[in-house]
């Protein structure tokens, strides 16, 4: 069952300015940062709010680390903004295989990891109304206390 916004993701053409755009105009502070190779970003997570379900709702900031990764292919036609929603679940592999089920494509076989180890897929935005969306079961969150990996 998905049971929170987990996060937007909002792509970026420089992360630390837009870190900093973040705290000066909201006060929103990282909460988590790293650099994922497999799905060519470097990223930022904002905490927004801790959720009934025990998990959180974040902001996603993401930079491309490479020009052919989806997020810079996706800068390069569309420039910076919101990339896509991602929906929490305590169980990614059946609410992901659910919706299989249902027609829409998953993009992933198997859930990859996601940011502080959790286990992420995707839909694919044409057959969700335009909008990439992603589906996230965390890691357990009391491995992750806002600590920067890199
Ligand atoms: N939102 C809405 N539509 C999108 C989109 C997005 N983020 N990305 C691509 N599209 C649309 C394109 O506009 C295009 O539509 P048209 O044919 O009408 O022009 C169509 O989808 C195909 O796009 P494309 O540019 O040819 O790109 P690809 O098909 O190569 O890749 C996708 C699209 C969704 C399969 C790819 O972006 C993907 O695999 N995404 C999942 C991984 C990802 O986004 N990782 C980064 C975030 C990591 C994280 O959240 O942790
Ligand atoms: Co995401």
């Amino acid at each position: 069952m998905l049971t929170r916004i987990d996060h937007i993701g909002i792509a970026c053409f420089d992360l630390d300015k837009t870190v900093e755009f973040y705290r000066a105009t909201y006060g929103f502070e990282v909460f988590h940062s790293e650099i994922n190779e497999e799905q060519g970003v470097r990223e930022a997570m904002l905490k927004i709010n801790e959720t009934s379900d025990g998990g959180a709702s974040y902001l996603q900031l993401l930079e491309p680390i490479r020009e052919d990764s989806a997020v810079g292919k996706w800068m390069a036609k569309n420039g910076e903004g919101v990339h896509h929603i991602a929906f929490g679940t305590a169980d990614v592999d059946t609410d992901s295989e659910a919706i299989r089920d249902k027609g829409v494509r998953v993009l992933y076989e198997q859930p990859r990891r996601g940011s502080m180890d959790s286990r992420i897929t995707f839909l694919h935005p044409k057959d969700c109304h335009g909008v990439l969306t992603e589906l996230v079961t965390a890691a357990d969150p009391a491995a992750h206390k806002g600590e920067e990996d890199h």
